[in-house]
């Protein structure tokens, strides 16, 4: 018999923002937003058919890559205009493995600037540090003792990264549950990323389920998003590996923000495979299969269109580094201008802490009431 649940508590309202005179379609979405609150300023009833709570994040463990932008970066730039969205800077998965202490500030701030260069508005999404929100912590404990070892031993990230070494760090281990913890706070519908965090997305789903089987509706059970093209953009000199902002060489990463004659060098330089016909073919052809979505993503195209357009490597890869130059060329000037000053983007995750902070603390307490801890 499952115990009875407390009643679901609803969300307290994202705080009021501020329009820029240019920005019509951030107007709108307001609109859409003050639509959907009910009288008491908390999300109405049909909220999440009006307007879908996303979430996602990323680690500041290095530059950007491409695979960030276009497995997950930029459908949240698209979606902040038609759902509710809170993106965070995950410092705390980041230290699952050793930054050092400057690295990991500069690379934090660094992170949010890349974001907002990349198109994130914070008139009309929240933006902001996971270490900034202590429910995180305080809801991942939760989650550990929500999740099984079995599951968490069956991560293939964790095996990946842990290679087998004794002296690997719990935090890799147990690092789902905060990712869990991460999306749950929020009362997320939808979390858009790319592909290797399937499995993380599925425990997320478990480990939501399992709860409110528990204890009673408290979670809403989140769904995964992957964009159709460019959920996995593969490493260029070794494309059966993901690209990745730390691993592989910085030959086979695209940066985003680096300047185009590397990005040029890179695409030129990319390992090919054996034959020389031009089709998409991931498993017989990863090399060029993944060319063919570069190119593809990059132009709003498909990869097996385009691939009929090319008969030889050399052209293929001449067209695809220019697509990528031109897609980036926009997200390089913005950066350029946000990196001198660093006051404004110091504001938007202060801001956005404070927004995300709100959401959490109610989600939080209506599990740990949920689960039986005392209230103070
Ligand atoms: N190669 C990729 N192709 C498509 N999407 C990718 N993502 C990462 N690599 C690719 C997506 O980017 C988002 C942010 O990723 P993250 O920073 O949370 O960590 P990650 O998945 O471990 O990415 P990296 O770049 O490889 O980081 P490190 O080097 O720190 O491990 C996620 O949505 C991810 O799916």
């Amino acid at each position: 018999m499952v115990p009875a649940g407390p009643a679901r508590v609803a969300d307290p309202p994202l705080g009021p923002r501020r329009v820029t005179p240019s920005g019509a379609r951030s107007r709108r979405r307001v609109a859409l937003r003050q639509a959907m609150l009910d009288s008491t300023g908390h999300r109405g009833p049909y909220s999440s058919t009006l307007m879908a709570r996303v979430f996602s994040g990323i680690q500041p463990t290095g530059d950007m890559q491409l695979g960030n932008y276009l497995g997950a970066v930029r459908s949240w730039v698209e979606d902040q205009h038609v759902a509710d969205c809170l993106f965070c800077i995950v410092d705390l998965h980041a230290l699952t493995e050793e930054q050092g202490p400057a690295v990991l500030r500069a690379r934090t701030l660094r992170k949010a600037t890349e974001l907002l260069a990349c198109g994130l508005d914070p008139d009309v999404c929240t933006l902001f540090v996971q270490s900034h929100v202590a429910s995180h912590t305080q809801l991942a404990w939760l989650m550990e003792c929500t999740a099984s070892f079995g599951e968490l031993r069956r991560m293939t990230q964790f095996k990946d990264k842990s290679d087998g070494r004794e002296g690997v760090r719990v935090g890799l281990f147990t690092y789902p549950c905060l990712m869990a913890a991460d999306i749950l706070l929020y009362d997320t519908d939808r979390v858009p990323v790319g592909d290797d965090q399937r499995q993380h997305l599925e425990l997320a789903r478990d480990l939501a389920v399992r709860w409110n089987s528990r204890y009673g509706d408290t979670f809403t059970v989140p769904e995964a998003v992957f964009p159709k093209t460019g959920a996995r953009v593969m490493d260029l000199q070794d494309p059966t590996s993901k690209m990745s902002k730390s691993r592989g060489t910085p030959q086979g990463r695209i940066d985003v923000f680096e300047d185009p004659a590397a990005i040029t060098r890179k695409v030129m330089r990319a390992v090919t495979d054996a034959g020389a016909d031009v089709r998409y073919d991931p498993a017989a052809k990863p090399g060029v299969s993944n060319l063919l979505e570069l190119l593809a993503v990059a132009t709003g195209s498909t990869p097996t269109a385009v691939a009929g357009d090319y008969h030889q490597y050399g052209a293929l890869k001449t067209d695809t580094a220019a697509a990528i130059v031109e897609l980036l060329a926009p997200l390089r000037e913005r950066v350029a201008e946000l990196d001198g000053d660093p006051g404004f983007v110091h504001e938007v995750i202060a801001k956005g802490a404070a927004t995300a902070a709100t959401v959490a603390e109610a989600v939080l307490s209506r599990a740990q009431r949920a689960v039986g801890l005392l209230e103070r």
